[in-house]
């Protein structure tokens, strides 16, 4: 008797039954989110539905859900609305910043690309496809909007015209935010401007910074076209005397594009090359256990930069040097999450060029990083309401 042989019940049912899971159901994580989502209020949902209605007027009488207002003023209809990220409060004042946890910084800069221009777009795609999203994850178990003060910052006044100022900039823009006790998340513009946004966290940190890279292009040769361009930035930030190379690793190196120059400083300097085929060999979790091996060893914070490139381009279309055969989004999101487990002392994301997108899906590819990573640092208590540390957060006054 073969073993699918089915006995006449006339139900078509194996005999005895599916077999045994061995998997106890209320060890699932999504068992478990149920539970444990259950226990974060909804306090600033219901505030944000008040405002909403004292802002924008009472509905129509034939409109039976009377939290609804006329004019759409908070998160809802998702469609709707004037973007910032995830719909968050809007920091005018940069003054103001250190009343958030986390503030999201638009670096609109290209300039520094050698091959298709366009992520000075950027900012504005990931905002836009962010309004998809609300806040809340039923497998992560966390809800932003309640657990997390999340500002947009706006975009850093970049000078088109000139790398270098647009470098100091940022610099200063990120600096500034770090100084305010807030956690920033860059959003390019391209990769050029890793060098600014670590050098705008590298003095504050006591002691070493790592940076883990993901990338398919090493961009870390010493100028491109006589200038710093996106090519460039692991080459300088490594310069930094607290950012050495033996502390940078970078992660799904491999395309058939512009790495010649910079595979003889990396070779130089002795920065950590994770290929794509590494990956593809050891597998995610045990790519990114190597990845943050390196990274951490002997620092003291580590500096997250992941361009969107890194990703195979069938699903990130809009960048301006996609590549074929890069990670899978899952495999990206598992990095990310792994990464940010560690704890980073920053983010960017770079390259999103919405000229050539499609669908808005490499932006969307993008803002879920963006989540993905706060997710897991609130999740960890390194952010938010389950920090344990956490700082009184009071106005600040600065000239
Ligand atoms: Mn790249």
């Amino acid at each position: 008797m073969g073993m699918f042989h089915h006995h006449g019940n006339g139900k078509g049912h194996r005999h005895g039954g599916p077999k045994p899971s061995g998997i106890d159901r209320e060890s699932l994580r999504g068992m478990q989110a149920l539970k444990r989502l259950a226990d974060i209020k909804d306090r600033r949902e219901r505030e944000q539905l008040e405002r909403g209605l004292d802002l924008g007027l009472a509905a129509a009488p034939s409109v039976n859900d009377r939290t609804i207002s006329t004019f759409s003023r908070g998160q809802q209809p998702a469609f709707a609305g004037i973007n910032t990220f995830l719909k968050a409060p809007y920091c005018e004042n940069i003054r103001d910043v250190g009343k958030y946890d986390v503030a999201i910084i638009g670096a609109p800069f290209d300039m520094g690309t050698t091959y298709r221009a366009g992520c000075r777009f950027g900012p504005q795609a990931v905002r836009r496809i962010s309004a998809l999203y609300d806040s809340y994850n039923a497998d992560m178990a966390v809800d932003l909007y309640e657990e997390l003060n999340l500002c947009d910052a706006g975009d850093i006044f970049v000078i088109p015209s000139n790398i270098e100022k647009s470098f100091d900039q940022i610099d200063r823009a990120v600096s500034f935010v770090h100084e305010q006790g807030v956690f920033p998340v860059v959003i390019g513009g391209d990769h050029s401007i890793g060098y600014p946004d670590v050098r705008a966290l590298a003095p504050h940190i006591d002691g070493r910074i790592g940076i883990i890279h993901l990338d398919r292009h090493i961009d870390i040769q010493e100028r491109d076209m006589d200038e710093r361009m996106h090519t460039t930035p692991w080459f300088h930030a490594t310069d930094i005397p607290n950012a050495p190379a033996s502390n940078l690793v970078q992660m799904g190196i491999g395309g058939w594009y512009g790495s010649r120059p910079g595979m003889k400083v990396a070779r130089d300097r002795q920065s950590t090359v994770i290929t794509i085929s590494d990956v593809e060999e050891l597998g995610i979790e045990k790519a990114v256990e190597v990845a943050l091996e390196c990274a951490w060893k002997d620092a003291d914070a580590v500096f997250l930069s992941f361009d969107i490139d890194s990703i195979d381009a069938g699903f990130v279309p809009g960048t301006g040097s996609p590549e074929p055969g890069g990670l899978l989004p899952r495999e990206a999101l598992k990095a990310l999450r792994m990464v940010a487990r560690e704890g980073i002392c920053g983010m960017e994301v770079v390259e999103i060029a919405p000229p050539y997108d499609v669908s808005d899906m490499t932006a969307q590819l993008g803002c879920r990083a963006i989540m993905d990573v706060l997710g897991t640092l609130v999740e960890e208590g390194y952010l938010g309401s389950r920090r344990k540390d956490e700082p009184e957060r009071e106005r600040i006054n600065v000239s």
